[in-house]
């Protein structure tokens, strides 16, 4: 049988990684095209050929294949269709005064989590690596100025998180599922060692999770490239 929804979008993207972290969560089936951003798959179903799209092939038993981007929109959909279990959090989940700061933190990790962990440091390391015309010390001289905005950023980042547990504590989230690929990947590149005893705490309670588990292959973490 057909799955009910199509994720476009390679295993090593880390906002395709938030979203089929959800869906393995709530233990949605779905089928996942591997494409690389600009490719023309990712074209094909998306305006500016960015990744994830969701296609969401029925919706009340009538087929509509309809596309959906933007992470934060197709998390939102996500947990209307299948609310539980909840990836959202109430007033008194960790540092949360309104459930509004769930998204708060996604939209942070997703503005300015993903430039500065992606593309300030783990794609220039990643890409310096691999064509292996440079020394360690030579790439982090390269990568000085973004390794120590991305210090900055990740203290920041940590200050909004409960002092134990997930993100806002006790209870898993979807800010949990934005943050993760970003600092799986970071934790896979000598600039892991940037993150602190909190967030490495966090990350193996993470770890312990199905979906984690499920959705590594493919990824940075494992020694994957792309798609
Ligand atoms: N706002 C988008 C951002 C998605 C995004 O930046 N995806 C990356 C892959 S992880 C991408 O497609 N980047 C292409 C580019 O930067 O040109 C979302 O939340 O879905």
């Amino acid at each position: 049988m057909p799955t009910p929804y199509t994720i476009i979008g390679t295993p090593f993207s880390t906002f395709t990684r938030s979203i089929t972290l959800g869906l393995t969560h709530k233990k949605i089936p779905f089928t996942q095209v591997r494409c690389v951003p600009h490719s023309d798959t990712a074209y094909d179903n998306h305006p500016f050929g960015f990744l994830p799209t969701l296609i969401i092939h029925e919706i009340h038993g009538k087929t509509v294949n309809l596309k959906l981007r933007e992470s934060a929109a197709i998390a939102r959909y996500i947990d209307k269709v299948v609310p539980e279990p909840s990836l959202h959090i109430s007033p008194g989940h960790g540092k949360a005064i309104i459930e509004e700061q769930m998204w708060e933190f996604v939209s942070l990790a997703g503005a300015h989590g993903f430039p500065a962990v992606e593309k300030g440091v783990v794609k220039p390391r990643v890409a310096a690596t691999d064509a292996g015309q440079l020394t360690d010390s030579e790439i982090r001289e390269q990568i000085k100025p973004a390794v120590a905005h991305l210090k900055r950023l990740l203290g920041k980042m940590e200050e909004l998180m409960a002092d134990e547990g997930y993100v806002f504590g006790s209870k898993l989230s979807w800010a949990d599922f934005f943050l993760f690929p970003l600092l799986a990947d970071l934790k896979a590149i000598p600039e892991g060692e940037l993150l602190s005893p909190r967030m490495l705490n966090w990350m193996e309670e993470m770890n312990k999770l199905e979906a984690v588990k499920a959705t590594t292959p493919g990824t940075l973490s494992v020694g994957a490239r792309p798609p």
